[in-house]
Order: structure tokens, then C-alpha cells, then sequence
């Protein structure tokens, strides 16, 4: 038998939950979703990444910073360079700081952003948005896109509709360098972290909570003989080849894919065996 005082503390417990329970279904059920869809691409390929929303109430404005867990495998896709500047510490030390001071005293001024691909046919924001999107690249020992940020603005009076399923909110570009066989981590996760510098907001301005799924990009091995990197061997590789050997052509992005007969050397050897396979029933292309 419960004594009066683990009777009231059970009470309280009850009421507690009863509280409790309410608040963070309320809480859950306010939440919004943003959801990066896994894709795959090959070495040296373009690759368009979805970005997924689903929100309880109406979206009006939405910023992301869209940053990569493994830059060496691949770089947000930039159309230009943009004019906007910002400064950075110039070191001016011509010796050690005297005391450990810091020598950063003067500045400069650098092109610093590259604006990048965002796709918006078909998704949320085409039609009557303005979005902006570019990539971040204060390192400049990073000269290459390695963080994009994206905002994107609605009219006051049509802001995404509520919706409990998930659609298209836009697509971001990627390019996969030109990877070696060789590395094996060949995965990319794509992360926007709610909280600092990533926002949803309903048409009053109101933040909109909401959790975060990270999606991934594989990047494929290469096709033994598939110079030009579209994943077949044809006549297109020989052909490849030798523009490549003989016409300046460009170089193909992964060697070892080049490299048909795998001696270590892409040359006429590799056209030869090439067309041997593709027409004479000679062996297939190997690493
Ligand atoms: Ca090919
Ligand atoms: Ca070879």
C-alpha cells in the first residue's frame, strides 16, 4: 500500500508526464524536415543532389549552410566567380612575433566567392522565388567550393504551403574529382546542421524548428577501359585515346581507367588492346 507521501510523489509524477507529454508532441508535431537525398556518381561527373522539405506550417525563407565531411572527394559545382570581396589578415611578420604577438596587422581585399549551381525547375522555389546560393571560400589555401550557403525569400503572400510529405525544396551541383582507384573512402555526407546559420521561418518570421537527415554521395570505382568516364567501353574510349595521344585532346580523369592493357602507362598499347576487345574478341580491359 502506497504511504500519503509516495502517493503524492506518484501524483506529481503522473501530472509531470501529463505535462510532459503534451509539450514535446506539440513540440514534435511543429517540427519541420530537411532531408538530402543519398545519390551516387562516378570520378569526374556532374551530380545534382536533392534537398528534401516537409513543414507543418507554411516555410517563407529559408538560409543553409551545406557543408562536406570529405572535401577530397569532390567540390560544390560553381558557375562563376562572383565580385563580392571580403577581407582577410594579411601576415606581415619578416621574423618571429616579438613576444608571441600576433603580426596579423594589415588586410586584403580578395575575390572570394563563387556562385554555385542550384537547380530550382520542379521543386518548391521555382516560379516566383528569389534565391541565392554561393560558395564559401574564405581559406584561400581552399581555392576550390567547399561549403555553399543558400537563401532563398518568398512573397509574403504565397509561401510554401504545409505539407506532411516530403517534396523537392531544390537541387544543389556537385563535381566528383578525378579520384585513383586507390582511395577506398569513397563516401561523401552532405551536412546542414539546425541551429547557427541554418534557418526556416514561417511568413511571421518565426523560426520553424527542424531536424536534419543526412544523405550521402558514393563515388563509384572506375571501369577498366572507360577512358572517357561515362561508365561503357565502346568506341568512344578508343576514340578518346587517341585524341588524347595524338591531337592534344584532354587527358582522361582517372589513369588507371585509361590504362586499358593496366602495364602503368596509357599509350597506343591501350588503343591497341582496346580494339582488340571491342572487335576482335580479345580480353576484356583489367585493373
Ligand atoms: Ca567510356
Ligand atoms: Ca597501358
Amino acid at each position: 500500500m502506497l504511504r500519503p507521501s509516495s502517493l503524492i510523489l506518484t501524483i506529481c509524477i503522473i501530472l509531470g508526464i501529463g505535462w510532459v507529454l503534451p509539450a514535446l508532441a506539440e513540440t514534435l508535431g511543429d517540427s519541420a524536415d530537411v532531408a538530402i537525398v543519398s545519390t551516387s556518381s562516378y570520378p569526374g561527373h556532374f551530380a545534382k543532389v536533392e534537398v528534401l522539405l516537409r513543414s507543418p506550417v507554411p516555410v517563407a525563407a529559408f538560409e543553409f549552410h551545406i557543408t562536406l565531411s570529405n572535401p577530397d572527394l569532390l567540390n560544390f559545382h560553381t558557375d562563376s566567380i562572383g565580385v563580392d570581396s571580403m577581407i582577410i589578415p594579411v601576415d606581415t611578420c619578416t621574423g618571429p612575433p616579438p613576444h608571441g604577438d600576433s603580426c596579423l596587422v594589415d588586410s586584403v581585399s580578395v575575390f572570394a566567392m563563387r556562385y554555385c549551381f542550384i537547380d530550382t525547375v520542379g521543386s518548391l522555389i521555382s516560379n516566383s522565388w528569389l534565391i541565392y546560393c554561393h560558395g564559401d571560400t574564405a581559406d584561400t589555401n581552399l581555392p576550390d567550393c567547399k561549403r555553399i550557403k543558400v537563401i532563398g525569400f518568398a512573397p509574403l503572400n504565397n509561401p510554401i504551403p504545409a505539407d506532411t510529405n516530403y517534396q523537392v525544396l531544390f537541387r544543389f551541383g556537385v563535381d566528383v574529382l578525378c579520384l585513383s582507384d586507390t582511395i577506398n573512402d569513397r563516401i561523401e555526407t552532405f551536412y546542414i546542421f539546425p541551429g547557427v546559420y541554418n534557418y526556416l521561418s514561417d511568413p511571421q518570421g518565426n523560426l520553424i524548428p527542424f531536424r536534419y537527415h543526412t544523405g550521402e554521395l558514393s563515388v563509384w570505382w572506375s571501369v577498366p577501359g572507360d577512358a572517357t568516364g561515362d561508365s561503357v567501353v565502346n568506341i568512344g574510349d578508343v576514340v578518346f585515346l587517341v585524341s588524347y595521344l595524338y591531337k592534344e585532346g584532354p587527358e582522361s580523369c582517372i589513369r588507371e581507367a585509361a590504362d586499358a592493357n593496366a602495364d602503368g602507362l596509357v599509350d597506343i598499347g591501350d588503343v591497341v588492346y582496346l580494339i582488340n576487345f571491342l572487335f576482335k574478341g580479345g580480353l576484356p580491359p583489367h585493373h
